[in-house]
């Protein structure tokens, strides 16, 4: 995929302000700290267009990068982090359940887990509701330049049979560019027109 242009359009707390143009979105959710951020820079071929960094819980809200002018990659607030208080924590969920289920332009959903944390309750439940919204949701394995082959291999069928995956996850790293090349293709069929 050759990226032309990617641009930061909206950092949106609520649907009002998200884009209206109409154009297709692909949405990354998982945990605080999974790697969404760092995907989102990896596979535009950058290092600074989404923020990432060692904190988690940076990105509190939705922002929609537009690549292309074509589509939008949309980095979601991370599931699970404990330290953003009840009362946000909350009102977060309640708008990413909303935007899953009723976004028109959604066409997808990449789901990183930490190829490393095979059995997170966070993830367990985030997956259980969101394979159960009848969107596409491909599950990714983030960071897998940290195990060795044989190891991630493990790894990956664990994450599998402990969240009920139809597949394994796809393993991708943004440091070393591991299944970039494969998502890419993924997506372009995700946002494909009908
Ligand atoms: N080794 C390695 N480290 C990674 C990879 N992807 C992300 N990281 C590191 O993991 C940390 C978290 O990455 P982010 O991209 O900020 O994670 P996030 O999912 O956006 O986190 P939140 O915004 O808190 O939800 C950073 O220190 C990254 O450098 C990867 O593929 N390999
Ligand atoms: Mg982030």
């Amino acid at each position: 995929m050759k990226i032309i242009s990617a641009e930061l359009v909206a950092t949106a707390a609520d649907f009002p302000d998200f884009p209206k143009d109409g154009l297709p979105q692909i949405a990354l959710a998982g945990r605080s700290n999974a790697g969404k951020s760092s995907l989102i820079n990896a596979l535009c071929g950058t290092k600074s267009l989404a923020r990432s960094s060692q904190t988690p819980g940076k990105t509190q809200l939705l922002n929609f990068y537009r690549i292309n002018g074509a589509f939008y990659l949309v980095d979601l607030p991370g599931f699970g982090y404990a330290r953003v208080d009840p009362s946000t924590r909350f009102k977060m969920e309640v708008l990413l359940h909303n935007y899953v289920k009723e976004a028109p332009e959604l066409r997808g959903l990449l789901y990183l887990v930490d190829s490393r944390v095979t059995d997170s309750p966070v993830d367990h439940q985030a997956l259980e509701w969101m394979l159960d919204c009848e969107r596409p949701v491909l599950v990714l394995a983030a960071k897998a330049d940290k195990l060795k082959k044989l190891a991630l291999q493990a790894s990956l069928a664990e994450i599998a049979k402990n969240h009920g995956l139809p597949e394994t996850p796809l393993p991708v790293s943004s440091s070393d560019r591991t299944g970039l090349d494969a998502l890419w293709s993924q997506l372009m069929l995700l946002i494909a027109p009908d």
